[in-house]
């Protein structure tokens, strides 16, 4: 047998995969080890005698098995379950006049960037839909370098300073004995942590809002959260928060509803996303900021520099400045979602960071954790981190270095270029990254101390602000999680203790919260700085902001025998002209023979296919189907779980009975079927949710 080699394999990084290489004689891809032999047999080992012991001598055995041991690599310690997509930030016009950042300077100029979602309590396997924070960040391959923008879907934070992070983290983790619950707030060493820590408060006012249960992560805002600074090329600066908004609109599922998400689809999310992207649906956002000045940051009854504070767009509009659009999904989960490594010390010249004690924390936090979630200190190199410019330094060596330096520079200053050597890259005073060297205002400078800024005290105003932001729907959904939160929780002076910090924020919300627990109102806790009443903001309400539309949305069909072709097919031209997708649901995935005597194929089977996986729903049925779905108890908790779910629900006339058996009571979101469905199929029926639920 003639051996061959295939030359253009093994030199690391992508071209260093197993059976994708065509071989150079026979146009065959050949299976090979990792040394690049040729395997000829991949399905038995190597053994002495049909029905002897396993040789050792066998390497390719070996060397599967090994390979295989080290697969897994340890998750991240929070935000471990995550997806991700690429795609491109496209400038609207020059930001030239406030940064110098050369991603923000020409007009219409795509930069490219990769951008991960994440849930932040759970393990890598966990669900997708748990009542929880999601990680929004953003890694821009700018041609100055890798920018990182690490936010979250929420734009305020636990904590002040970056001190009680990892407390943060182990109290909201499973339980260090138990190891349960997993991706969960509502236990014991939370709510315990939370309820002594008054800042938390404001952030607590989001997590208990419908904000934590998003539709979807292409429905979800991203904020930077912290205020960061832009500078231009005169070295002035001007503070800047960093805010992405969905063009899809934001929207949330109810609680009911993610809790049985989790059930019919874990990885609902990762899903969505990836189908969106397939489909050609590509997810977008608008990049806005709020840029301002001393002056303003000095006139706010808040610290900017507090990240458990925002600046009320309504005080301060964003300007919109681009917009993301991820347009490919992954080739590879593991060496592109699981190894990108975000951190927020990737900045670039033209945007530089401030003082907020929590965004100093961060800076060290992600270098380091990278180390030991991806083992060497050349994960940069990796082709998810590795910048999309020229990387040129004097650092060497380390495990798993892929790059082959050649010459003899690896110090500076040198004067090997003097005789004829390569001397290496050399410093760029002008061009390069400079730190702003401003930022003396008030409390910017003095004594070493281990204390916080005054105005770090007001834990509440804020707080304050958003509940009484929010629509009196929304109100219901953060109280009634409150209750649901604290029922959990077995230690019995938590729920008190959480509600006398309640108290501050508002009387009504603490009643509701006592009631619901039944429990005797306590006394309020003592505020370490009295809150301030500001102006209530409706641009934090979801509710009130929800778009109508059937953009990015799902409308299913359940269909069975009989069912009216004519009218199934306009229906799903219909939806299709709104910008939704319809997905049909039948009894048997086969499908079901409709009127015109064919047969449709089911996209789902009913019981696979549970209403929660869809935004409205129509059940298009012949008498013949009613009268055989009436007897299905998937069918019956269909309607009721979209009734429940306060969505539109189309009906033929034959399916009457099945909502009757469902309990479904008409109301403006359930109508007969006919043309005007797109349109009602494009709201929730918040209205309908007094009479269906006991809320706090
Ligand atoms: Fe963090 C991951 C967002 C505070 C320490 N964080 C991580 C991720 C996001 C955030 C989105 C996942 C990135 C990815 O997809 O890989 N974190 C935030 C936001 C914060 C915040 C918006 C507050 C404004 N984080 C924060 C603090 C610390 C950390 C104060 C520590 C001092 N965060 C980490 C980490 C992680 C991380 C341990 C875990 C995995 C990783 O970094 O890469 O370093």
């Amino acid at each position: 047998m003639t051996t061959t080699f295939d030359t253009d394999r093994g030199n690391g990084g992508e071209t260093h995969q197993h059976v994708s290489e065509k071989g150079p004689h026979d146009g065959v891809n050949h299976l090979t080890t990792n040394q690049g032999i040729r395997i000829t047999d991949n399905q038995n080992s190597l053994r002495a005698g049909e029905r002897g012991p396993t040789l050792l001598e066998d390497f390719v055995l070996r060397e599967k098995i090994f390979h295989f041991d080290h697969e897994r690599i340890p998750e991240r310690i929070v935000h471990a379950r995550g997806s991700a997509a690429h795609g491109y930030f496209e400038l609207y016009d020059s930001l030239s006049d406030i940064t110098k950042a050369d991603l923000f300077q020409r007009a219409g100029e795509r930069t490219p960037v990769f951008t991960r979602f994440s849930t932040v309590a759970g393990g890598a396997g966990s669900v997708d839909t748990p009542r929880d924070v999601r990680g929004f960040a953003v890694k821009f391959y700018t041609k100055e370098g890798n920018w990182d923008l690490v936010g979250n879907n929420i734009p305020v934070f636990f904590i002040q300073d970056a001190m009680k992070f990892p407390d943060l983290v182990h109290a909201v983790k499973m339980e260090a004995d138990r190891a349960f619950p997993q991706a969960a707030s509502a236990h014991d060493t939370f709510w315990d942590w939370a309820s002594l820590m008054p800042e938390t408060t404001h952030m607590l006012m989001w997590a208990m809002s419908d904000r934590t249960l998003p539709r979807s992560v292409r429905m979800m805002q991203g904020f930077g959260v912290h205020t960061f600074r832009l500078v231009d090329t005169d070295g002035k600066s001007t503070f800047v928060k960093f805010h992405w908004r969905p063009k899809l609109g934001i929207q949330s599922t109810l609680w009911d509803e993610a809790l049985k998400l989790q059930a019919a689809d874990n990885d609902f999310h990762r899903r969505d996303l990836w189908e969106a992207i397939s489909s050609g649906n590509f997810p977008e956002w608008e990049l806005g900021l709020q840029l301002f000045d001393q002056e303003f940051a000095d006139a706010q009854p808040y610290d900017v520099l507090d990240a458990t504070k925002i600046i009320p767009e309504e005080v301060l509009p964003l300007r919109m400045v681009g917009r993301m659009v991820l347009d490919r999904n992954p080739d590879n989960f593991f060496a592109e979602t699981e190894q990108v490594a975000y951190c927020p010390a990737n900045i670039v010249p033209g945007i530089d960071f401030t003082n907020d004690p929590l965004l100093q924390g961060r800076l060290f936090s992600y270098l380091d954790t990278q180390k030991s979630r991806l083992g060497t200190a050349n994960f940069h190199q990796l082709p998810i981190n590795a910048p999309k410019c020229p990387v040129m330094n004097f650092q060497r060596d380390g495990q798993m270095q892929m790059s082959v330096p050649k010459g003899r520079a690896n110090y500076e200053p040198n004067s090997l270029s003097s005789d004829g050597e390569a001397g290496g890259p050399r410093e760029c005073p002008v061009t390069g990254f400079g730190t702003f060297e401003g930022g003396t205002s008030q409390g910017e400078k003095g004594n070493k101390l281990r204390v916080r800024a005054e105005l770090f005290a007001d834990h509440y105003s804020q707080a304050r602000l958003f509940w009484r932001s929010q629509q009196p729907s929304e109100q219901a959904h953060i109280a009634s999680s409150f209750v649901f939160e604290l029922s959990k929780v077995g230690l019995k002076q938590v729920p008190p203790r959480m509600v006398a910090n309640l108290r501050n924020v508002d009387e009504d919300l603490a009643r509701r919260v006592a009631d619901g627990l039944a429990i005797i109102l306590p006394e309020k806790n003592p505020a370490a700085r009295e809150p301030v009443d500001m102006e209530s903001s409706p641009a934090l309400s979801i509710h009130a902001n929800m778009m109508d539309t059937l953009q990015g949305r799902k409308v299913g069909i359940l269909i069975a025998d009989g069912s009216d072709a004519a009218a199934l097919k306009t229906l799903q031209e219909a939806i299709k002209d709104a910008g939704g997708q319809s997905f049909v649901v039948a009894p048997k995935i086969g499908g079901a023979k409709l009127s015109d005597g064919k047969q449709m194929k089911a996209e789902g089977q009913l019981l696979g296919s549970p209403s929660q996986l869809f935004d409205a729903v129509v059940v298009l049925l012949s008498e013949d189907g009613a009268k055989h779905l009436i007897k299905e108890g998937a069918a019956i908790q269909w309607l009721m779980d979209a009734f429940g779910h306060l969505k539109a629900i189309g009906y033929t006339a034959a399916a009457q009975p099945l909502l009757e058996k469902a309990g479904i009571e008409a109301d403006d979101g359930v109508v007969p079927l006919d043309q005007s469905f797109v349109e009602i199929a494009k709201k929730r029926y918040w209205q309908r949710e007094p009479k269906l639920r006991l809320l706090a």
